[in-house]
């Protein structure tokens, strides 16, 4: 009895070498990250959308000692467009995340992601063998239990949606309101990172549907979803021994050298929903009201390239680099400048490093699924604060950050003052229970504990 696994992303990439080898590098993240021992641990196949070339059909991995198999889609450019550029990023992306007037819904879009989710299904049915345990993700794939149940009426299966699941009012601006939670209840157990979450997804199963639901569950087309809110962890270890290794403590104590002053930072995909902009704005006003901490702090804002393909990324992208010249050109003073902003991806131990140096981390998304930002830095710092998004699914579990409300300015920049000012004792007494919490549920367990109740459905 293995495990299926269906996910966009592929949880290693091929990287062709000289004289046509190929290497087989894990991706970073960290689902795949949680995915890939669980899945080595049971045996079975990933299938995911082969995004990097060589086109390798299937492979066995991890290639030293194999115990699972890679099935990689092939996707058509048209299809990488409509699918995933188109209705998953363009749709249902901004739609989960409130921002409709963002949305655009085109019915060549939704097609697309019909016969894309189509090809997974088919590749998630041709690897299953009788008593097998399925596990899809996210909102790319969200017709795939449906499609799956229809061919295998007996499987088990499991989905887990990882960014929010908006308010029924929103939800149903969608065209394909009723295919999408149809596709979704396929799935025996339907996992989410909140319980607003899923309240939001069981009403939408009721006005959309008229479906009857009691408590957590959805009774629809004769079968019965369980709806459960399970927060993904981070792998707590990992982040806790990584941030006390010798290396990471010298690139830390480089990274405070550099800065010289003291630090807030800013750590996040290049995406509209986490609020860089308006953390900006919140600091400039924070530098206007309080003109003694110039030359005292630093905001360093370190932000991965996300989606250059969609117009909104690359505006946003335009927007960010404007506002930090400016903020820069209006506060810059005797060699100092208020902003460092760093537009890359960075090796997690670099990652860890700017965590360990940072005084004051700011997590403040309009809008985000859960956010694994906050808890590696919880996991990481020693002496930092964490200012965290009451919109950031992770709020629910970690109320000994300090809490915003991202779309206030003057409430940021207070939550600032409080962080810059707070005393050791209590930032250290607040980052020991967050770490308590943190351990109490890691990646392992929540990945180990879904499967279970997929196992036991
Ligand atoms: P994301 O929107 O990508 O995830 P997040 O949960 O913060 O958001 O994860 C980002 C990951 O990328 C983190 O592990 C972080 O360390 C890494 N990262 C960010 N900036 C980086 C940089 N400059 N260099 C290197 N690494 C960087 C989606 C949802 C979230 C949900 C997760 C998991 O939107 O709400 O928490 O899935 O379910």
């Amino acid at each position: 009895m293995g495990l299926i696994v269906v996910s966009n992303r592929e949880p290693y990439a091929p990287h062709a070498g000289d004289g046509g080898h190929v290497t087989w590098v894990p991706s970073i993240g960290g689902l795949t990250a949680a995915l890939d021992p669980a899945l080595q641990h049971a045996g079975g196949t990933w299938i995911a959308w082969g995004e990097q070339q060589p086109e390798i059909e299937r492979v066995d991995l991890p290639a030293e000692e194999p115990r699972y198999r890679l099935e990689r889609v092939r996707l058509s450019d048209a299809e990488v467009r409509d699918f995933y550029h188109g209705f998953s990023n363009r749709a249902l992306w901004p739609m989960s995340h409130y921002f409709i007037e963002r949305t655009k819904y085109r019915a060549d879009w939704w097609r697309a992601y019909e016969t894309v989710n189509r090809r997974f299904a088919d590749a998630a049915v041709r690897s299953y063998r009788e008593g097998d345990t399925i596990w899809v993700h996210d909102y790319q794939l969200a017709l795939v239990p449906r499609m799956i149940r229809e061919a295998l009426p007996d499987a088990r299966i499991g989905f887990f949606w990882h960014i929010p699941w908006p308010s029924s009012e929103v939800f149903r601006t969608l065209p394909w309101d009723r295919e999408l939670v149809d596709g979704i209840l396929g799935a025996d157990v339907v996992g989410m990172h909140t319980e607003e979450y899923t309240r939001h997804f069981l009403s939408a199963c009721r006005r959309v549907l008229g479906a009857v639901t009691n408590g957590e569950a959805v009774t629809w087309r004769d079968h019965v979803s369980r709806v459960v809110a399970r927060p993904i962890g981070i792998e707590v270890d990992a982040y806790e021994e990584l941030s006390t290794s010798p290396e990471v403590e010298e690139t830390a104590a480089r990274v405070r050298q550099s800065v010289q002053t003291r630090i807030l930072l800013g750590v996040d995909r290049l995406d509209y929903t986490k609020g860089i902009p308006e953390r900006l704005e919140a600091f400039d006003a924070f530098l206007d009201r309080h003109p003694e901490a110039r030359r005292q702090v630093t905001f360093v804002q370190i932000a991965v390239p996300s989606r250059e393909r969609v117009e909104s990324y690359r505006q946003l992208r335009a927007q960010v680099e404007g506002l930090v010249g400016r903020i820069n050109g209006k506060h810059t003073r005797d060699g100092w400048s208020p902003i460092q902003y760093i537009y890359r991806g960075v090796p997690r131990e670099e990652l860890v490093a700017h965590y360990r140096a940072a005084d004051v981390m700011l997590v403040t998304p309009l809008r985000d699924g859960l956010n694994l930002v906050a808890k590696e830095f919880a996991a990481s710092s020693r002496d930092g604060v964490l200012v965290l998004s009451r919109f950031a699914g992770a709020a629910d579990e970690l109320p000994e950050a300090l809490q915003v409300n991202p779309y206030n300015p003057e409430g940021l920049a207070s939550a600032l003052l409080q962080a810059l000012n707070m005393p050791l004792d209590e930032k250290q007494a607040r980052l020991l229970r967050l770490r308590e919490r943190l351990r109490a549920s890691d990646l392992r367990s929540w990945a180990d504990g879904f499967v279970r109740e997929v196992e036991g459905a």
